[in-house]
């Protein structure tokens, strides 16, 4: 599979996902709304993970993690970029030793694997979005300025230019209020979009009311969206994407959506 320069972003040829543990029940959440259904929540992410196999592309499924209540929400873990991976810190205590779980599938498929290491950095992959030109990463309650200091200097060499930006007070991550369309495309809530941080995009919004259809992922021809948003899924189709809706009710009672449950990448040797 080839691609353009800027489809990096959005073109993939792997994913790499985790089945959710019955300890999910213990997973963090900001408002306790009742314990997720495991069972709803393991067809959720089977309909998820085929969806992404429907695109073509190879979908690595790991065993689920008891240990871990939120190991479920992978990307959290890890950046993969065309040309190595970088393993993230979690700013979560209970989410730090993830991390460690993900590195050796990315040694298994890159050649160049770095990792976020100092002792005060946090930093997680819901609070980074690469887009076709640059890398915006949220200060978070998960993400920190050392965090960003670190990535910055490690992506670099790669090339890549990283851009600090806010994430609105009180939401989880940067990308719980936007999602990356094509290259120079985001999907934004508008209380994120009126921070400033997306000038020179194109920004499509949510549709009023509809805060939690921010999180989506394109993912090679479909975008995977969080199921219920009949407003915000109207205003992606009619730019011209191909939606696919994913059940998330039991994600979501975790604060998670389409981009926690893969990485998404194309690994390089
Ligand atoms: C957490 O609070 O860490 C999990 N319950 C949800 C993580 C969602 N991850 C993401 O948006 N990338």
């Amino acid at each position: 599979m080839t691609h353009l320069a800027t489809d990096f972003a959005t073109h993939f040829t792997h994913a790499i996902t985790r089945r959710p543990a019955a300890s999910i029940t213990a997973g963090l959440r900001a408002v306790d709304t009742g314990p997720p259904d495991l069972a709803v929540m393991q067809a959720h992410h089977a309909a998820y993970c085929a969806t992404l196999r429907e695109t073509g592309a190879t979908v690595i499924e790991l065993p689920a993690l008891e240990a871990y209540p939120d190991s479920v929400f992978v990307e959290d873990t890890a950046l993969c970029l065309p040309q190595g991976a970088v393993v993230l810190r979690p700013g979560a205590p209970s989410r730090l030793g993830e991390a460690a779980e993900m590195a050796p599938h990315l040694h298994a498929l890159y050649g160049r694997v770095v990792a976020i290491c100092g002792p005060d950095s946090c930093i997680e992959g819901g609070d980074i979005l690469v887009t076709g030109t640059e890398i915006l990463v949220g200060r978070s309650a998960r993400t920190n300025a050392a965090g960003i200091a670190e990535l910055t200097h490690r992506v670099a060499p790669w090339g890549h230019r990283v851009r600090e930006v806010p994430t609105p007070p009180g939401v989880l991550h940067f990308k719980t209020d936007c999602s990356l369309l094509d290259a120079t495309t985001i999907l934004a809530t508008d209380r994120l979009a009126a921070s400033g941080s997306l000038e020179g995009y194109r920004v499509i919004p949510t549709a009023p009311g509809e805060d939690a259809a921010a999180n989506a992922i394109r993912f090679n021809g479909l975008v995977l969206m969080a199921a219920g948003f009949p407003g915000t899924r109207a205003n992606v189709e009619r730019a011209g994407y191909t939606v696919r809706e994913i059940g998330n009710s039991e994600c979501a009672r975790l604060d998670g959506g389409m981009s926690c449950l893969s990485l998404r990448f194309t690994p390089s040797r």
